[in-house]
């Protein structure tokens, strides 16, 4: 199975995807979580993405669709993969399609959170006074919520085009009350049952 966590900064992915990690036996592939790591060893990739993430752009397509592709190639290819971060344009979600059809495997779901930007806002600059991310500055959030509406949002509309699931789960709430709704979808889908609320 594959799955993606979908939604703006600060929507709760990462957070989420730890736990749908430990509830659905998945392992989490999150292209932020490399490129910080990239950036921290001081890599030849994370020369290139350090200035970029800092200023709030997405790196470009080419460089993330390699370290996705070569991680997929080395993965398990019975194991349940779930990607956070990516794709996050439709290039990227092309390219996607493109390298699971030579798996012989699909996306099998998506869970996109949804969750008002102010408080998105509020969240990213929460986080910056406890963790001191470089892109959690002001203008840097400003510049990833503008990339997200301009190059990232229309993803959605790539994979409801392609027939996979989609659902779109409130992600305002306690961290453990938005899971029990991004768990109940998972396993709707799972089931392939058609959903009872409104997406
Ligand atoms: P990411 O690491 O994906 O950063 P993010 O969008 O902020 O999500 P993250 O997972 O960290 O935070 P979460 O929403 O869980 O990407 C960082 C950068 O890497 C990008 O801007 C880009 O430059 C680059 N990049 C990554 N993938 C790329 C790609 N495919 N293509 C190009 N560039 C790429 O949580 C945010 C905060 O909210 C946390 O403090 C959390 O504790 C809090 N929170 C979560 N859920 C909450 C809840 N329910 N209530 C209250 N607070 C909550």
């Amino acid at each position: 199975m594959i799955g993606l966590i979908f939604g703006p900064p600060g929507s709760g992915k990462g957070t989420q995807a730890g736990r749908i990690e430990r509830e659905f036996g998945m392992s989490h592939l999150s292209t932020g979580e490399i490129l910080r790591s990239e950036v921290a060893h001081g890599s030849s990739v994370g020369k290139e993405a350090a200035r970029i993430m800092a200023a709030g752009d997405l790196v470009p397509d080419d460089l993330i669709d390699r370290i996705v592709e070569s991680l997929l190639r080395r993965t398990d290819p019975t194991a349940s993969v779930l990607l956070d971060g990516f794709p996050r344009t439709v290039e990227q979600a092309k390219a996607l399609d493109r390298m699971l059809a030579d798996l012989n495997r699909n996306v099998d779901f998506v869970v996109a959170l949804d969750v008002p930007e102010p408080l998105l806002v509020d969240r990213l600059l929460h986080r910056a006074a406890l963790e001191g991310r470089a892109d959690d500055t002001r203008e840097a959030i400003m510049e990833r919520m503008h990339e997200y509406h301009l190059r990232t949002a229309d993803v959605l509309d790539h994979y409801r085009r392609s027939g996979v699931p989609v659902a779109e789960v409130d992600g305002v709430g306690a961290v453990d009350v938005v899971f029990d709704r991004v768990r109940d979808e998972i396993k709707r889908v799972l089931e392939g049952k058609p959903r009872a609320r409104g997406i």
